[in-house]
């Protein structure tokens, strides 16, 4: 049946709520489905926006002024999209948003002990240790160096749950967010302060990372990254960085595990070997085979997911785009691959540019599904030649204590005959 032909099938609408007028297109009116399917959608949508005290709708917008403009913006009421939060974390939202920023409401959040209040106006850098001229940096002193933006990912190592088919993204991996970072660049800091290079007797340098919350939490950091990529940052998304985020000031570290982003930060001492703090010791280390701890794995490793479809979407046979995010701590994304008949074919997936180092990707695959019982997943090769493993391949490495960090397994969605999408059970452990 064609486009035209399902429009002839749209009887006007008439009920207590509305009054008669031309039945409005949805998309599942253009994309499938019976049309008396297309009015209940309509109704159904109608029904919750009055419900969330959206004010009474005129019938034809254009008759009636608008609400004027505000001082900050508002998102539709009609979109319900929130972070999942318990007391030391939440968690983006992946299923429902498009492209590859993160709006900066929706960032991810975790922290360990609250998000301090601190006034930009007394805040304090105190960059000591080894160094030529230990130096206090206020926030003004901060902006008045040469900055840089970055648009990277930022995601926690401990970012990967399982255990039930009602998952979402946001569930399962919600610990990853992207933003435009700016900042200035901390090899200019370490130029100014007088760090050198390299220690005399050639070890490679450390600096300490503190941060001035209830927490205060601390992450030794090898000198070279300070070099290579670090960024004092103090905006996100063209604006102050939020509370949440680190305000006024954090570490960023494009690529690294979270943990090792400190924000509110305080303090940088330069020395020569790690401090051993709770983060890097009792946490943030995971098991390898043979009963060994890894301390230090600072790189994210390559990681995907499919975000369309995904739980709780439900779907209909036709014409899918299957569409995700991909990504790695160590460079660039160079393949993604998305499999529909459970893994025993893959297919590259479009990429959308720019491909930007460290920085989550959007991948796309249009599939038409026929509507017959499978499981959809993606897998992501990255510019050092990693390709994401299994889940099994992970508990292979791994030994059975995973320790939880560092856990980035292929993800499969399992598609019901009556088009429901759920977390694969495979996943769980
Ligand atoms: N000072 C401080 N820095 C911190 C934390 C914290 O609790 N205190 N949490 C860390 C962890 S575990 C992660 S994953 C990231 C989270 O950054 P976000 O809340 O901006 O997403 O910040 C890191 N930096
Ligand atoms: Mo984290």
């Amino acid at each position: 049946m064609s486009f035209f032909d399902k429009q002839q099938n749209l009887k006007p609408e008439r009920d207590e709520n509305q009054s008669t007028h031309p039945p409005k297109l949805t998309r599942r009116t253009l994309l499938g489905g019976a049309a008396t399917v297309a009015v209940a959608v309509v109704q159904t949508s109608w029904t919750k926006g009055v419900q969330i005290g959206i004010p009474e709708q005129p019938d034809d917008p254009t008759r009636r002024m608008g609400i004027p403009p505000g001082e900050v913006g508002t998102r539709s009421p009609f979109e319900k999209v929130v972070r999942k939060a318990s007391d030391i974390s939440s968690r983006t939202p992946l299923q429902d948003l498009h492209g590859t920023i993160t709006p900066s409401d929706l960032h991810f959040e975790r922290h360990h002990n609250g998000v301090p209040a601190i006034n930009p106006a007394t805040y304090e850098l105190l960059i000591h240790g080894q160094v030529e001229r230990p130096t206090v940096f206020s926030l003004a002193d901060l902006k008045r160096f040469p900055s840089v933006s970055r648009i990277a990912f930022l995601e926690c190592s401990g970012n990967f749950r399982t255990g039930k088919e009602t998952m979402s993204p946001q569930e399962i991996c919600g610990l990853t967010s992207q933003s435009e970072w700016t900042g200035v660049r901390l090899s200019t800091l370490f130029r100014e302060v007088g760090v050198k290079p390299d220690s005399a007797d050639g070890r490679p340098g450390w600096f300490l990372a503190e941060g001035g919350d209830a927490a205060v939490m601390s992450r030794s950091i090898p000198l070279r990254k300070g070099w290579d990529d670090a960024i004092i940052a103090y905006a996100q998304n063209g604006e102050a960085l939020r509370p949440e985020q680190g305000y006024p000031v954090r570490l960023f570290l494009p690529g690294w595990e979270g943990n090792t982003s400190v924000k509110w930060l305080r303090r940088l001492e330069i020395g020569d070997q790690p401090w051993q703090t709770r983060e890097e010791t009792s946490k943030y280390t995971e098991g390898i085979k043979g009963g060994k701890i890894r301390q230090f794995s600072f790189d994210i490793d390559a990681r995907s997911i499919i975000t369309f479809p995904a739980y709780p979407v439900q779907v209909e046979r036709g014409w899918i785009e299957i569409r995700g995010l991909a990504w790695s701590g160590r460079g660039k994304v160079v393949l993604v691959e998305v499999s529909t008949d459970a893994g025993k074919r893959w297919q590259r997936a479009d990429l959308q540019e720019p491909v930007l180092d460290k920085a989550h990707v959007r991948f796309r695959h249009l599939w038409q599904w026929n509507g017959a019982e499978t499981e959809i997943m993606s897998r992501v090769t990255d510019e050092t030649g990693y390709t994401q493993p299994t889940f099994a391949q992970l508990i292979d490495a791994r030994g059975a204590d995973t320790g939880g960090y560092h856990f980035n397994p292929i993800t499969a969605w399992q598609i019901k005959p009556d088009g429901r999408v759920l977390n694969r059970p495979e996943n769980w452990r």
